[in-house]
């Protein structure tokens, strides 16, 4: 029987999240939809969803098994918390959430309630060419991996929504994620250099340069880049004592003509990881079935919310800002 899924937050994620679990993926169905715009919820329902008038009605509906969050981040904690407090398997966009306390609080709850229930999207860690390269890594033959390149560009950033912080606190969140996923390591410090900045980016802040330091010593070195215009370009290369290992270029087609040779870049991060997403939601969908959770945690989320305070506290001070984690909980590991 098909999972019943209900959908907080109704905008562009949220609207490429109901055609893939309606038009791409199988064993699912979407019950129900709401948005704080309600206009925009009704119409991305898909034919015989219901349109919940809160979060709240929707998570507690005796007919949606499962949870989906896409509202903006701040509103994930509130959205978190009644989903594991009504025992439902839930998949929250990233960033899990926005502030330490926040995360403490997802965790506390899940804990208590003894059973995974929560998946955060970190969707990069389903990419097929993310999975080689952590295969490589993992295999030995080239040794420990000393530094990380994760290199973070988008094309351009809805005016006036994306602020200065969110290089740091939204868009950031991946690279700290893909980075102790793909070294198994954990950030111990962050320190930020905030270069000359691009006149495509109006006010904002961008780019900017993260160095990630992990508690194994190794570096990650990290480009937020957010209005650099020609496309969407998402690069890493692993730096190790034998050798290197880095992400393809993607396949496309080569184009010869009187400009050049040249290959097409993804526009935005729904071509870029189009498979990577039906990939996170397979998963999902089966853990979600059996009452569940697997993937990204929330202690993945946790973690990668201190990198982003941390950035942010190094942005202000200029100096290398420490990351404390507590004791992992046994439910993680
Ligand atoms: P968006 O602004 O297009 O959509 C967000 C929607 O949530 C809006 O329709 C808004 O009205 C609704 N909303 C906000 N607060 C709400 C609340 N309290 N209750 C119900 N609805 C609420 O933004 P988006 O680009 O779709 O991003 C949504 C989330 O997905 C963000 O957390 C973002 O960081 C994340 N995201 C992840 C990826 C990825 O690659 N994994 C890509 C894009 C966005
Ligand atoms: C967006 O929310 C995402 O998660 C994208 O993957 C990222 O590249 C972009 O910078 C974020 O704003």
């Amino acid at each position: 029987m098909a999972l019943k899924v209900g959908v907080i937050g109704t905008g562009m994620i949220g609207q490429d999240h109901i055609r893939r679990l309606t038009q791409v993926l199988s064993g699912v169905e979407v019950a129900g939809v709401t948005d704080i715009d309600l206009a925009r919820a009704k119409s991305a329902a898909p034919a015989g969803a219901t349109v919940y008038e809160t979060p709240e009605a929707l998570i507690t509906a005796p007919e949606v098994q499962a949870v989906v969050i896409c509202s903006w981040g701040p509103a994930h904690e509130a959205q978190l918390l009644a989903c594991i407090a009504a025992g439902k398997p839930v998949f929250c966009e990233k960033p899990m959430v926005t502030s330490e306390a926040a995360a403490l609080k997802v965790i506390e709850a899940e804990v208590a309630f003894g059973r995974r229930l929560v998946q955060v999207g970190f969707m990069r860690r389903f990419d097929a060419d993310y999975r080689r390269l952590k295969r490589v890594i993992d295999g030995g033959t080239l040794g420990a991996p000393l530094m990380y390149y994760s290199k973070h560009r988008n094309a351009s950033v809805p005016e006036g929504l994306y602020t200065s912080e969110m290089p740091l606190n939204d868009t950031l969140v991946h690279d700290a994620d893909i980075s102790r996923w793909l070294l198994s390591d954990e950030v111990s410090a962050v320190e930020v250099r905030v270069p000359r900045r691009s006149t495509r980016g109006r006010d904002l802040r961008d780019p900017v340069m993260v160095m990630l330091h992990m508690a194994s010593e190794a570096i990650v070195d990290v480009e937020i880049s957010v209005n650099i215009g020609y496309g969407y370009d998402i690069r890493g290369e692993v730096s190790c004592e034998n050798g290197i290992a880095a992400l393809p270029n993607r396949p496309a087609a080569v184009v010869t003509d009187a400009n050049g040779i040249r290959q097409a870049i993804p526009e935005d991060w729904r071509e870029r990881f189009i498979e990577a997403y039906d990939q996170e939601f397979r998963e999902w969908i089966v853990a979600a079935g059996a009452g569940t959770a697997t993937g990204p945690s929330a202690w993945d989320g946790y973690a990668a919310t201190l990198v982003a305070d941390a950035a942010l506290r190094a942005v202000d001070s200029g100096a290398r800002e420490p990351v404390t984690m507590i004791d992992k909980p046994a439910l993680y590991n």
